[in-house]
């Protein structure tokens, strides 16, 4: 596999635009959001979701979940920072 490559910063700026509710965060080298939703269930069910899509995608996220809160992290590990797949696997959670 070739090996990923971090985003330039130019680059991650511009993307970004295209992901206006997440954020980059410099210290975690990645881009998060929070999501709430009714119900711890309904929250659940988001996560499933999130499982299929992160195993189709090879990609999978950094989170934490507390009652109806998910909190998402996504960085490329084989990077060590953000990369495009971070950007893609954003659109593909907040598409659902
Ligand atoms: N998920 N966030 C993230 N970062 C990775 O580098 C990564 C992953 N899921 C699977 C994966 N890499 C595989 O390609 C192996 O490198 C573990």
């Amino acid at each position: 596999m070739s090996k990923i490559k971090c985003l330039s910063n130019s680059e991650r700026a511009e993307l970004l635009k295209t992901i206006p509710d997440w954020e980059y965060d410099e210290e975690q080298k990645g881009i998060v959001t929070t999501y709430q939703f009714n119900d711890f269930t309904t929250a659940f069910g988001f996560m499933t979701s999130v499982a299929i899509l992160s195993e189709k995608a090879d990609h999978h996220p950094e989170w934490f979940n507390v009652y109806n809160k998910v909190e998402i992290l996504l960085t490329t590990h084989d990077a060590g920072g953000l990369s495009i797949r971070d950007i893609e696997l954003a659109r593909a959670i907040d598409a659902l």
